[in-house]
């Protein structure tokens, strides 16, 4: 995408306003979002709105899809994976709609609780899990540093509870945000050295109430608890929260199949639109018809 203005603050736009990399502009994104890993989900999940009003395919792989459920506008976006990939959606997405933001992360995890496959999750904190480049380069402090926790919306994290009820056993917890999938998730093998053997337990121990691994929940947390401007000028404008499909139960080695991972993704798709549309209700600053479908 060709890249002919620079914002006041220094940041690309397209010629026609679109943001560099999510590829967004004023009036195609809703107040109410629902951002997931998988396009093929998103596209899933879109089948389950009353109208479609906008859908758009960026050039670094974020996916777009506005339209109405119950009648109320919302936003499904799939932003692919890792922490950068959140970053880029939730401050791309903030540049361009108007009053507050109410985003639901819905993915996959692996279960490091009694959950298991079929069972989700919905946080109520979330954790980062990053592998520290200085114990492997000169052996300083531990292979992994563990943040401290940072809640979810809890008005938002009781809706997402009570309508992922209906979908599966449900667990709540902290979720690890890690920044591998393998690494800082504890996967060993010998193509690396990864000093994990024993990252698993030693996340159990430290954090109470930890129950699940994933990529973007911290991320996610942390900037709408950061959304304030500069200084905390003003109360945070995201509100966030995340519900999570057991993917793999990491301490039975199990792992969805395709046919479980496509019945579930639609189950719970109502269920997280429900919880977005019960949320109180937000400023409504997205116009529907300034959209192009
Ligand atoms: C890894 O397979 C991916 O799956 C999980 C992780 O957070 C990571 O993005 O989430 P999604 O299913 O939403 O992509
Ligand atoms: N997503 C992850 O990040 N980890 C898992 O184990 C499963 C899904």
């Amino acid at each position: 995408m060709a890249i002919t203005q620079m914002d006041s603050a220094n940041k690309p736009l397209s010629s026609d306003g679109r943001t560099y990399h999510v590829e967004t502009r004023p009036g195609e994104v809703a107040n109410r979002i629902v951002t997931v890993g998988d396009p093929q989900r998103a596209r899933i999940m879109a089948q389950h709105l009353d109208a479609i009003l906008f859908e758009h395919s960026s050039h670094r792989g974020f996916l777009t899809i506005t339209g109405l459920y119950r009648g109320v506008p919302l936003s499904i976006v799939a932003i692919g994976m890792g922490l950068s990939m959140m970053d880029f959606f939730v401050r791309e997405t903030r540049m361009v709609v108007q009053g507050p933001l109410t985003i639901v992360r819905f993915g996959s995890c692996g279960s490091i609780c009694d959950a298991t496959t079929g069972d989700v999750i919905v946080a109520d904190s979330a954790f980062g899990i990053n592998r520290n480049y200085d114990y492997f380069d000169n052996g300083e402090g531990t292979p992994y540093r563990l943040s401290s926790l940072q809640a979810s919306d809890p008005a938002l994290a009781s809706h997402l509870a009570r309508h992922m009820q209906r979908v599966g056993r449900l667990v709540r917890g902290a979720v690890g945000n890690a920044d591998s999938f393998y690494g800082s998730q504890g996967r060993t093998g010998d193509d690396f050295y990864d000093a994990n053997d024993s990252l698993i337990p030693l996340i159990q121990e430290s954090v109470p109430g930890a129950v699940a691994l994933e990529m973007e929940s911290h991320m996610l947390f942390h900037l709408a608890r950061t959304s304030t401007g500069r200084l905390n000028a003003r109360p945070p404008s995201i509100r966030a929260g995340c519900a999570l499909l057991v993917f793999a139960d990491r301490s039975g080695n199990a792992f969805i199949s395709p046919e479980m991972n496509t019945r579930m993704v639609i189950q719970a798709t109502t269920a997280v639109f429900d919880a977005l549309v019960d949320d109180a209700p937000t400023q409504e600053g997205m116009h529907p018809s300034a959209g192009s479908v």
